[in-house]
């Protein structure tokens, strides 16, 4: 209920939790009276610049389906609660895509990606909130054709067919980025085009098979989710993009071959020449595993941060036995944090997660324009 006051125990709790890990913010006492009084006064409190990034931190430490947590600590955080207005906003998420390292400019080596998170104001009782309708800062369109094929992105041609109704022209291949929507009680519904520094992208090519390149197949190097709701101590921050870099799978696995999305094993198995007459000829398989060997191939010549489902398993497991030395519980969810292929090949497999809902959090809202 976004007209509700802020939960005093939640604020309570969060607080306890910040300052108990941090020695450094000083005494938890006055604070908690502080905090309390402006609830009252209120109905809600601003966090201090510390609290909120410790808090941002702690949101990612707590996603039960990530399952590259270990680097929690070193997350980015910008405090951008004073933008207002689409064109500000913007801005923002432009400089959040620039300082991520997803991009073509040369004040940042381009693919070494880090860990980012740009937090907007928060959500005040009973006013109207800006928000983004895209669900992440990058994405491709998806175009129906007359014919009822689909030529891009699958997932987004209702996304692509409301950016058509607002104006924006897409070029009708099969990876133009879409525009940010950015809806702002200031400045409504507005839309802008990434500028191309913005978004690094990969062409995919395979270290052995010559044919791959010519499939035409490219990704974008950034993940930075934008449709999640952060959850720190009571206080809402509906607009807080976040970023790390890609597992390989979430492209090779997914993206591209899911049959909803680009649905490209049977276009590589063909290529392969595989027998595709019978399920146990295990055509699905092999062709999945070059899918995946191009993306992971092609990121790495092309100089831009990615990991393999392996490396990123034994890095959750080390960050485990992190957790639990610091007296943690770890939450995770074991069905999204084993990888879609070679599951049992990997450590994340072999074992039970502590499922609980630890605030502070990410939280999945229904899309801004429902
Ligand atoms: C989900 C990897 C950084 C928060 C995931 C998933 C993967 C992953 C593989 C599952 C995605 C899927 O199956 O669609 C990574 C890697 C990172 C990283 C390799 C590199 C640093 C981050 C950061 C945050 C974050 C920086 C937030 C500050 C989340 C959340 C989800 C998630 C909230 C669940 C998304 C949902 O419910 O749709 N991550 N992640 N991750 N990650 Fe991470
Ligand atoms: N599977 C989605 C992205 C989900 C989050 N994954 C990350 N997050 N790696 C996709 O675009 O394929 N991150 O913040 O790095």
């Amino acid at each position: 209920d976004p007209s509700a006051p802020v939960d005093v125990a939640e604020a309570e709790d969060f607080l306890r939790m910040c300052y108990a890990e941090n020695p450094r913010f000083g005494d938890l006492g006055p604070r908690l009276d502080e905090v309390r009084a402006q609830i009252d006064a209120t109905g809600t409190y601003t966090h201090s610049t510390e609290e909120l990034t410790y808090g941002a931190k702690v949101a990612w430490r707590n996603a039960s389906r990530c399952i590259g947590r270990l680097y929690w600590r070193s997350l980015v955080v910008l405090d951008e609660r004073k933008a207002r207005g689409a064109d500000e906003i913007f801005t923002r998420m432009v400089r959040h895509l620039h300082l991520a390292g997803g991009t073509g400019r040369a004040d940042r080596a381009a693919g070494a990606i880090r860990p980012v998170i740009t937090v907007f104001a928060p959500a005040e009782p009973g006013r109207p909130h800006a928000r983004v309708w895209n669900e992440q800062l990058i994405r491709y369109a998806g175009y129906r054709t007359p014919a009822g094929e689909v030529v891009g992105d699958p997932r987004y041609v209702d996304f692509t067919r409301a950016v058509q109704d607002l104006g924006w022209k897409g070029a009708g291949g099969a990876f133009d980025v879409l525009p940010l929507v950015i809806q702002t009680p200031q400045d409504g519904v507005r839309l802008f085009d990434l500028p191309a520094d913005a978004v690094l992208e990969v062409p995919l090519e395979h270290p052995e098979y010559d044919w791959f390149a010519g499939l035409d197949l490219r990704w974008h190097a950034v993940p930075a989710i934008a449709n999640m709701r952060l959850s720190i101590g009571g206080v809402d921050y509906p607009l807080a993009p976040f970023n790390g870099w890609y597992m390989g799978t979430e492209i090779g696995a997914r993206n591209l071959a899911d049959p909803d999305r680009y649905d490209l094993v049977p276009v590589v198995a063909r290529a392969m020449e595989l027998d595709t007459s019978r399920a146990s000829t295990l055509w699905r398989d092999r062709a999945l595993v070059e899918l995946n060997r191009a993306v992971l191939w092609s990121f790495e010549r092309a100089g831009v941060r990615i990991s393999d489902h392996h490396t990123e398993s034994d890095r959750f497991v080390t960050h485990l036995g992190n957790e639990r030395r610091a007296g943690r519980e770890v939450p995770a969810d074991w069905t999204w944090i084993v990888p879609p292929i070679s599951g049992g090949a990997t450590r994340v497999f072999h074992r039970y997660y502590h499922e609980a809902d630890q605030r502070p959090n990410f939280y999945l809202d229904s899309a801004a324009r429902d």
